[in-house]
């Protein structure tokens, strides 16, 4: 028997439902937001997450390459831009490695991936290689955990300077500007899920990606949490 499809409105809600597993709430980044990591912890993530930032944009180049709407492109192509830079800026992988030298590590020691834990590669190449066999609308609804982003970047920058005054608060600059990237970023995923995913197996189908996402992201958390420990 088919379903009827859920409503736009209830269709997204139960998206944003699914904020309740974002990786806020994982014990490791807990820890991390209310204080209570060691530099080692803050390092470990810094160094890990590099891994993510430079997967981006490999990713939405492989959204791009499958996407046959020359609308969606037009948008769609910003992200890559605001990731590895564009003419005077220098984009947010610049902005990452600043992040790394204010919690005391060489951008060359990142660049090297030398701290790149198993659990973290494997669960950012599962994002990625996701990006690059699925159709491009699941790859694009699978951007929409950033519905819950701008809340957690504004955490890392009302928490880090008084918890972690080591940290030059200029390095927290990619968490400023993710603030009303991930906005306007995940404004466009979202209208393009809700036009695109219209029956009801559509619709249950989103959820499954986005849950998919929420667990790539939980994982990279928990290869941290055993390589770094998540209690203080
Ligand atoms: O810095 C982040 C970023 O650029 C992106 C792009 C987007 C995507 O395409 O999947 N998701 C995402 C995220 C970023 N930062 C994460 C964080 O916790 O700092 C959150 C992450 C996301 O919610 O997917």
């Amino acid at each position: 028997m088919t379903q009827t499809p859920w409503s736009r409105e209830e269709f997204e809600q139960r998206l944003r439902d699914k904020g309740r597993a974002y990786h806020i709430h994982h014990p490791f980044n807990v820890m991390l937001n209310s204080g209570a990591a060691h530099p080692t912890q803050i390092r470990g993530w810094v160094a890990n997450r590099f891994y993510y930032q430079i997967s981006i944009p490999i990713k939405d180049a492989a959204i791009l390459a499958n996407c046959d709407d020359r609308a969606v492109r037009r948008n769609w192509v910003q992200r890559i831009l605001d990731h590895d830079g564009y003419g005077d800026d220098p984009g947010g992988i610049e902005s990452w490695l600043r992040l790394a030298e204010a919690v005391g590590l060489t951008r060359e020691h990142v660049e090297s991936l030398a701290d790149l834990l198993p659990g973290v590669r494997f669960a950012v190449d599962a994002y990625v290689n996701f990006a690059r066999r699925a159709p491009w609308p699941e790859a694009v609804c699978s951007s929409l955990t950033e519905l819950f982003a701008p809340e957690i970047h504004k955490q890392r920058l009302a928490n880090w300077p008084d918890h972690y005054p080591w940290i030059d608060r200029a390095g927290l600059y990619y968490f400023q500007s993710r603030v009303s990237l991930a906005r306007r970023d995940v404004e466009f995923g979202l209208a393009v899920t809700l036009e695109r995913f219209t029956t009801r197996a559509q619709q249950e189908r989103a959820l499954q990606i986005l849950q998919f996402k929420l667990d790539v992201l939980w994982q990279m958390n928990d290869a941290m949490a055993l390589r770094y420990g998540a209690k203080p």
